[in-house]
């Protein structure tokens, strides 16, 4: 093949978020703007990750991922990569890259320094939805925001890129390798099996024996829906091939670009057909609902556990490190604040409040991981027990830990899509409040006098303990006397306008009262957060779009 350099010009808001760059895809579909992302990474990186590298490229197969994964191995050949492995029809889910540059061995025995996953992870797919793509590092997790300012940088400056025009397609629907020569020499493109690295590294984590007596006992029933997301595409070979479980066990399964049409996001709003098999939702009865459900998102690094009750990560985690004398870090929104923690030796178990769990086994959240290791717990409590009356269930297990540690309430609010001006109006005022600890006690009370009194009001900082850098404006807290805890930030993650995320948490010891609805237990919070950042003013919003 030949290297043509092509000429572009620098386009506006190639800003990686949260996770990686997330656009509409008519944004993302435009001439020149993949294009330039992927040169700003390249340039954004040494240069021996880029020539003579190994680089994985796949996602969660939503629309557009098969057009970008031609360009991407294009633009490869071109910058002098070596070989590019991609899994099976583009699939491979974020923790599955993640496994695969840590563990996968090449035939010749190279190893992959780095990835690009296409996803936008919960965000819909489809035409006229989202598409996302990020890059990964040598040891399995996101670039950190020293890599995605370079990249960033890159991007407002960028003039040409290098692409291998005249490389055929890869046809990456059938496993094998095809070679190439361009001017500096071989290119080969490696198609592999979606699910063998990562499946090989969960039996060497988990007890598969002991889960699949679990699983395959009459007396469990469990349920799976992976939103149509990546995630289908390792549930059969694990929960059925390897665990035992039913067929029937499965929804959604069959990956598709645009999920359906669905919202690939496992909450309780979106994921509406498992919450009704489970019997969960307001109006749902459901007849012999599973023990046992669990869902994922579109590239399958989130998990939604739901037994009779579900326990979202919070400050809950803090009391059990602290009990157990366990050294525990708070670090801001994204995963990639974990790495460097996880690779220091710092940390091996973290989790995000948005349905995001993991462990060091890799450098991403990761959904199956999650449900395994809920199953691992379910079959180790329930040994000796799968041929007696009542099983041990997730409920049991989350009151007997609230009966222990205490029962933080969580609730997260979203207010999706709201003007992007008004949402900056709204954390300015914020900020502006939390000078005054007097005027934001005053409203507490105006608004509940039986809510405690705020006692601290700042805005989150985070600096690394491994390598110092810092990150600001990580979002904006109101911590009570009691404990509670609002925070209020704005996500990271969206394609369009501005979401406001309010995170609300209330911890209870007394365990008497540790059995109740949390939105009810929460009411006086919630008003009290409203009242405070004047939420309807701004955003004109009487109710948010998602409730988790
Ligand atoms: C959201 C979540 C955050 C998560 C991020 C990526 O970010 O709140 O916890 O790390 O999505 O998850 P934000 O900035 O929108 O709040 V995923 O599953 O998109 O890779
Ligand atoms: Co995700």
């Amino acid at each position: 093949f030949k290297v043509s350099k092509v000429s572009t010009t620098p386009i506006d808001g190639q800003k990686p978020g949260t996770s990686g760059l997330r656009k509409k895809v008519k944004v993302f579909i435009q001439p020149h703007y993949l294009q330039n992302f992927v040169q700003s990474t390249f340039n954004a990186l040494t240069p021996e990750k880029v020539r003579g590298a190994t680089l994985v490229v796949s996602g969660d197969g939503r629309y557009f991922s098969k057009d970008a994964i031609q360009i991407i191995i294009k633009m490869s050949a071109a910058n002098g990569v070596r070989r590019v492995w991609v899994g099976q029809n583009g699939l491979l889910s974020t923790p599955a890259v993640s496994a695969v540059i840590r563990e996968r061995v090449g035939v010749d025995g190279s190893k992959a320094t780095g990835a690009f996953i296409l996803t936008a992870s919960h965000n819909p797919g489809g035409p006229h939805e989202d598409f996302g793509i990020k890059y990964n590092m040598e040891n399995g997790g996101p670039a950190p925001e020293a890599i995605t300012d370079k990249i960033f940088e890159n991007t407002k400056t960028i003039t040409e890129y290098l692409i291998a025009e005249d490389l055929p397609n890869i046809d990456i629907s059938t496993i094998g390798v095809a070679n190439f020569s361009g001017p500096e020499g071989q290119f080969d493109v490696e198609v592999f099996d979606s699910a063998s690295d990562y499946v090989k590294l969960m039996k060497s984590i988990f007890d598969f024996e002991l889960i699949r007596k679990l699983l395959s006992s009459s007396k469990f029933t469990f349920c799976y829906d992976a939103l149509h997301g990546v995630a289908g595409a390792y549930a059969h070979r694990i929960f059925v091939e390897e665990l035992g479980a039913q067929e029937s066990s499965l929804l959604n399964c069959v990956p598709k670009e645009d999920f359906g049409g669905g919202h690939p996001d496992p909450n309780l709003t979106y994921a509406k057909e498992l919450v009704a098999r489970m019997g969960l939702g307001k109006s749902d009865s459901a007849v012999d609902p599973p023990e046992f459900g669990a869902a994922a998102d579109g590239d399958a690094d989130r998990n939604m556990i739901l037994g009779k009750r579900s326990m979202p990560t919070s400050a809950a985690l803090d009391v059990v490190a602290k009990n157990l004398n366990l050294k525990f870090f708070e670090v801001p929104t994204g995963w990639k604040f974990f790495g460097n923690l996880m690779d220091a030796g710092l940390c091996s178990i973290c989790g995000e409040e948005s349905f995001g769990t993991g462990s060091d086994h890799i450098r991403e959240k990761d959904g199956i991981w999650a449900v395994l290791a809920w199953l691992s717990i379910l079959a180790f409590k329930n040994k000796e027990n799968l041929n007696g009356d009542k099983l041990v269930t997730v409920e049991d297990i989350v009151r007997q830990h609230w009966a222990i540690y205490g029962r933080h309430y969580y609730t997260r609010y979203d207010y999706e899509n709201v003007d992007a001006g008004a949402a900056k109006d709204l954390m300015a005022y914020l900020v502006k409040l939390q000078s005054s600890l007097d005027e934001i006690n005053s409203s507490v009370k105006g608004a509940r006098s039986d809510v405690s009194n705020v006692v601290n009001a700042d805005e989150f900082e985070y600096k690394d303990p491994v390598d110092g850098s810092v990150s600001k404006h990580q979002g904006i807290r109101f911590l009570f006397e009691d404990g509670s805890r609002l925070v209020f930030r704005l996500s990271g993650t969206g394609s369009e306008g501005a979401t406001i995320r309010l995170y609300i948490e209330q911890y209870e010891k007394d365990s008497s009262k540790t059995g109740r609805d949390s939105q009810e237990a929460l009411a006086p919070l919630v008003v009290v957060a409203l009242k405070l950042s004047k939420m309807l003013e701004f955003t004109g919003r009487s109710a948010p779009t998602v409730i988790t």
